[in-house]
């Protein structure tokens, strides 16, 4: 399966898997013209391995496990961090974000991570044809060095590195501004009552959760008692801006309409939508439809919700009759955590082993409960469902990948760490990469290679999360190394009885850090 450009929007198909392994010797092909596939992809918040029914989670997610039924459910796909910035940063830019500083969890009032002329993702959509929006949770970061002008021109942002529409909460949902910002301007903002940002100290007179607990409808658990707002105390102290502020409750039906009005737009083009959802990170604060239907506390209530979010989507594309040329990518930003600072009852509903499907770790962690997600792909028109992929796949390949299909070029000079695995991706390939490399907290790097080999480097890092989560990090100050095919739970370390392959590793490691 090859793709070249012939009209704006038109794809020319050699039907024939020899193609797609050798550029010397095409099959027997079939020449059609066929529309581009419209691409959505479902960026989800601190979903764990084991979280979606069809891995093995307790919530029922029938929605998500029909994605898999006629689909492609990947095992071994890996967000590249264990936390939200960096992932999105490397899934969006090619880049692994740990080859600079600053790329860390962004505060919310970050400068823009990603700076206008740099490649990404969306930009290659766009040169491939694509009207592109990016609609929900961003955490990238937002306007000059200066920061964001939440009363002004916010700039640049997502439209200045590729995406012609943007919807999005600035941050996360747990840190101020409790705003939503459409392409350039906080919405519903009353200019007579501007927003201040602060994350040093406090600023207004809203009380905050550390002062006023009473006020509160989700207790705080570990940071987040600053300002409160809809009852739920953030990260940061914020003033003004009252008629813009949010309602956690609505997040999801809010996002599922605006990713509604960009679908149903009137445009030749095809589109790219990358769709994040605020779900199931903290605090979850479900839709009151949702709140005790899982009868598994908010955790389980904001899954269901999630679930109910993807069937939307679902339900508009075929509506629209786009069902069948769409491709859908369902992943997840890092692994799943119970307590991430807010009283919710997650550790009582829930365990790390099964959120993290048997794997260790979890967010944060260098274990493969960190990076290792859900990921499942669905294309009607060319991937035949019900299959299991075991390729190792990153995020970060998805740039290289759709410009390969598109036959778009783009800077390798910038996408330094983005490699072409279309054929894993629609499931023609089932080895995928060679190898990727995890990052974890404090930037502290792991090292997988597709012969189930794994590398954690001896780090000065803590044996746990050091705050609330309780959830171990796998950092230890000697070498580790371990076979993920024997030992899937990474308890048995070899580095002492395999020191030939220790040592290789550490060097295709230092090979990739400087390259
Ligand atoms: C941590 C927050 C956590 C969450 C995380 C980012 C505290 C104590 N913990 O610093 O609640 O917001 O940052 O999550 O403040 S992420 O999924 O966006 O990376
Ligand atoms: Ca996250």
């Amino acid at each position: 399966l090859f793709y070249s450009m012939k009209k704006r929007n038109a794809f020319l198909i050699l039907f024939g898997l020899g193609a797609l392994f050798s550029c010397t010797k095409p099959a027997a092909q079939v020449e059609e013209e066929v529309q581009k596939p419209n691409v959505v992809l479902i960026y989800t918040d601190d979903v764990g391995y084991g979280d979606i029914s069809a891995y093995g989670g307790k919530v029922p997610t029938p929605n998500i496990d029909k994605l898999v039924e006629g689909g492609l459910k990947f095992t071994n796909a890996y967000a590249t961090a264990a936390t939200c910035t960096p992932s999105r940063y490397a899934m969006l830019t090619g880049e692994y974000a740990w080859r600079a500083k600053g790329r860390g969890v962004a505060p919310g009032d970050a400068s823009a991570l990603i700076r206008p002329g740099v490649e990404t993702l969306p930009s290659v959509m766009q040169r491939a044809g694509y009207r592109t929006a990016a609609i929900g949770k961003w955490h990238l970061g937002l306007g000059g060095d200066e920061g964001p002008d939440w009363n002004g021109e916010i700039n640049p942002g997502p439209l200045e590195i590729g995406f012609d529409y943007s919807f999005i909460i600035p941050a996360t949902g747990d840190r101020v501004p409790t705003v939503f910002v459409e392409d350039h301007h906080v919405v519903g903002l009353d200019p007579n009552d501007p927003i201040e940002v602060n994350y040093r100290e406090k600023v207004g007179d809203r009380p905050t959760g550390k002062d006023n607990p009473e006020l509160l409808k989700m207790m705080w658990s570990h940071g987040h008692n600053h300002t409160i707002v809809n009852g739920v105390s953030r990260i940061g102290f914020m003033a003004g801006g009252e008629a813009a502020l949010w309602r956690d409750e609505d997040f999801a039906q809010t996002f599922v309409d605006k990713a509604t009005d960009f679908v149903v737009e009137e445009s030749e083009k095809p589109f790219f939508m990358y769709f994040s959802t605020h779900d199931i990170h903290v605090p979850r604060i479900a839709h009151e439809r949702f709140q005790g239907a899982s009868e598994l506390g908010p955790r389980g209530d904001v899954i269901l919700q999630l679930d109910w979010t993807v069937g939307e989507i679902m339900k508009l594309l075929q509506e629209k009759g786009l069902e069948e040329n769409t491709i859908v990518i369902f992943t997840s930003d890092n692994g799943p955590v119970l307590d991430d600072g807010y009283v919710d009852q997650a550790r009582e509903f829930f365990e790390y082993e099964e959120v993290g499907g048997g794997l260790s770790g979890g967010k944060y962690s260098a274990l493969e409960a960190g990076t290792r997600v859900p990921f499942i792909v669905k294309w009607p028109k060319s991937i035949q469902g019900g299959k299991e992929s075991n390729a190792l796949f990153s995020q970060v390949d998805l740039l290289a990948s759709f410009a390969s299909v598109n036959q778009v070029s783009f800077d390798s000079a910038q996408a330094v760490d983005t490699e072409n695995h279309w054929p894993a991706l629609i499931g023609a390939d089932s080895k995928g990469r060679y190898a990727l490399v995890q990052e974890a907290l404090y930037t502290n790097l792991a090292y997988v290679r597709n012969d189930g080999y794994k590398l954690i480097p001896g780090n000065e890092g803590p044996k746990m999360v050091p705050w609330g989560p309780q959830i171990e990090t796998g950092f230890d100050a000697q070498d580790q190394l371990f076979d993920l095919n024997s030992d899937p739970t990474e308890k048995v370390d070899l580095a002492e009885s395999k020191p030939e392959i220790l040592k290789e590793m550490k060097d295709e490691l230092i090979n990739i850090m400087i390259k």
